[in-house]
């Protein structure tokens, strides 16, 4: 056993030579101009003559092993970082293994990875790509862990899952365009920007990852003012798969900077996300609750609503239907005296059950905290399902017909827990995209409707019920929005199931260059066949 072990390490030696010649000048460079200390640049020129001589003095010892796979490669990666960042399942590391498994938001993803790794800078994540590469091990990337998608940012014991958390690096230049390392969550950059007066579009939930939200479009709060959070990118730093590192703007990589906007996984690694922001918005809001059996009503206040936000750009909402209450998210860019005419639909509902966030002066800050403190977190397994309709109180009263039957069933199959949410979505999104030189998604400039489909379920054995609930839901709303010529091509990726073909949804000419931009980020195409799951092009 003992023997297996030295030899394994010197492959492993051999390999960690191989993979700091691996690394490109060009990005040592990068990462001295840009964030990484002096202390730094000398302890990777350090571990590199350690490893070196390490490999020269074991020179005398021949030996042909395996060293392909994620074993082999969590050994490197144990040589070549610190070994306190990498994480295996043994009594050393135990515990922060078993920490790390449990980070994602659904515990469908909680996957008993070969090894954790938490890279501290983009160097060392490029290292790791150089690593998996070298072994041809299976790899997964997490930022924020709220991908509820088995596989997407997790990976079993085939596999090494890079943890991105510990790249945190905020700031703000002279033109308010706020950088951000991707191991933020968005309650980090509204803190930010809003001491600084200024806004960030991020996600309604202040715990959401920023890279898994962006590189998916990314819906926030007014998104009728200045688009979806990844309109508003204005720059990438990517490291690609052969571990160079490029930035992508309108000016490099124009190619792949357009395919970032919405086009997920298929490129590399995104290691910091240049962003605009916006004056500080006056964010006027409240979430009521109201008694489900008056549906009729809520959804024509609903399609009042979203025929106003037409009209009235500075108009946000989503309506979410439980099987007891609906919440109805009411929120407008203004502190006004009195609240617009648009929400008087809700107001003159009888069926108001109470208040989960009362009529607040404040911000997309405040309103993102708020509702977290007002949000029970709990761990279950989670499942969610997009679709894109167009506006319709007849679709929307039929769908919750349906939705109450599913109900009954469920409820004596299996404990679950069934919802789902219509985003309203105005065609000022998406034609305030367009102004900001597109995304990739092929979103058509009609008003519309995003829902999103969810089950929580507790028991593993209960994986498969919740699963065929979820798409009979969602194969029900597909075929009554078709037959009422209602059903739109677009599926939102951040709201989506691995079943749905997400890219493909965006139509040809989007796919075409979401292909041709991750050839060239990515020739030999290693995001596709080391890469564990994801939207990815390999899936369409
Ligand atoms: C409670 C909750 C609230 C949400 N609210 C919103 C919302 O308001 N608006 C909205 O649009 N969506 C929302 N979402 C959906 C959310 O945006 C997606 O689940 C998104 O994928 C989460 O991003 P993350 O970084 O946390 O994801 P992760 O699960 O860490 O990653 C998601 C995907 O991105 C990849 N990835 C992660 N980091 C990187 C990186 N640095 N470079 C390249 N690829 C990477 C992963 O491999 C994976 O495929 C919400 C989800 C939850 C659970
Ligand atoms: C360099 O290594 C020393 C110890 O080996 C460590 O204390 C220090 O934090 C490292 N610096 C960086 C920037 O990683
Ligand atoms: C290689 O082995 C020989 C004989 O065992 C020994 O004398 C020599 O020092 C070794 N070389 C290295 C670099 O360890
Ligand atoms: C932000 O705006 C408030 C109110 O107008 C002002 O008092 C404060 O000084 C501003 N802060 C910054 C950092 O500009
Ligand atoms: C909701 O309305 C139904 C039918 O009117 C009623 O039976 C129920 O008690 C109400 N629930 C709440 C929480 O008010
Ligand atoms: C919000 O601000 C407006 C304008 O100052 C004011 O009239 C209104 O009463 C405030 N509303 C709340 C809930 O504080
Ligand atoms: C359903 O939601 C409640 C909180 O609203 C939670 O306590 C319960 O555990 C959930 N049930 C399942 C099966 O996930
Ligand atoms: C890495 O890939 C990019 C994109 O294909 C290419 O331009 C670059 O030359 C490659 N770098 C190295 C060191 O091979
Ligand atoms: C580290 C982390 O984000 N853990 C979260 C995992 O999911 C549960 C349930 O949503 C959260 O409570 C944890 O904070």
């Amino acid at each position: 056993m003992a023997s297996i072990k030295r030899l394994s390490l010197i492959s492993g030696l051999l390999f960690a030579r191989s993979i700091w010649a691996l690394l490109s000048d060009d990005l040592i460079e990068i990462a001295r101009v840009d964030f990484a200390s002096q202390s730094l640049i000398d302890n990777i020129t350090k571990s590199s003559k350690l490893i070196n001589d390490a490999v020269n003095s074991l020179a005398n010892v021949t030996a042909s092993v395996n060293v392909q796979g994620a074993a082999s490669a969590c050994e490197i990666a144990t040589l070549v970082l610190q070994s306190s960042q990498v994480y295996q399942n043994q009594n050393t590391a135990a515990e922060q293994y078993t920490e790390e498994k449990a980070i994602n938001w659904s515990e469908t993803c909680w996957l008993a990875a070969n090894c954790f790794v938490r890279p501290r800078n983009a160097v060392e994540a490029a290292l790791l790509m150089s690593i998996v590469k070298t072994t041809g091990a299976k790899f997964a990337v997490r930022s924020g862990g709220h991908n509820p998608n088995p596989g997407f940012a997790s990976v079993g014991s085939d596999g090494v899952l890079i943890d991105l958390q510990d790249l945190k690096y905020l700031s703000i230049d002279a033109i308010d365009t706020l950088s951000a390392g991707p191991g933020h969550r968005w309650i980090d950059l509204y803190d930010f920007s809003d001491e600084r007066n200024r806004t960030v579009k991020g996600g309604r939930t202040a715990d959401v990852g920023i890279p898994g939200f962006l590189l998916g479009g990314g819906m926030p709060y007014f998104p009728s003012l200045q688009g979806l959070g990844a309109d508003s990118i204005i720059n990438y730093e990517l490291i690609l798969p052969n571990s160079t590192m490029i930035s992508a703007n309108a000016h490099e990589n124009s190619e792949i900077f357009d395919a970032l906007k919405g086009g997920g996984a298929n490129f590399g690694i995104v290691t910091r996300f240049d962003i605009e922001t916006y004056p500080l918005i006056h964010a006027q809001y409240e979430v009521n609750l109201y008694n489900v059996s008056d549906y009729i009503n809520i959804f024509a206040a609903t399609i009042k609503l979203q025929r106003a936000m037409e009209l009235d750009p500075k108009i946000d909402a989503y309506v979410t239907v439980t099987p007891e209450f609906v919440v109805v998210g009411m929120f407008y860019a203004d502190w006004l005296s009195e609240r617009p005419s648009a929400f008087d639909g809700f107001y003159q509902l009888d069926s108001l059950v109470g208040s989960m966030v009362p009529l607040t002066n404040g911000t997309v800050t405040s309103l993102a905290a708020d509702l977290a403190a007002h949000t029970p977190s709990y761990n279950a397994r989670r499942f969610t399902a997009a679709i894109t309709t167009l506006v319709e109180s007849q679709l929307y009263v039929e769908f919750q017909k349906h939705f109450l039957q599913v109900l009954e069933i469920t409820e004596s199959k299996f404990a679950a827990n069934l919802s789902y949410t219509i985003q309203p979505v105005s065609s000022a999104m998406v034609r305030e995209g367009n102004a900001r030189r597109g995304n990739t998604l092929g979103l058509t400039e009609v008003a519309q409707t995003w829902w999103s489909v969810v089950v929580e379920w507790a028991d593993e054995a209960d994986d498969a019920a919740a699963h065929t609930t979820l798409n009979g839901l969602l194969d029900a709303l597909d075929t009554m929005a078709q037959d009422k010529y209602l059903l739109m091509e677009f599926r939102f990726m951040n709201d989506a199931n691995l079943d749905q073909d997400v890219l493909g949804s965006y139509g040809t000419t989007n796919l075409d260059r979401i292909s041709a931009a991750a050839h060239a980020a990515d020739p030999e195409g290693l995001q596709q066949t080391l890469q564990n799951d994801g939207f990815l092009l390999r899936n369409t």
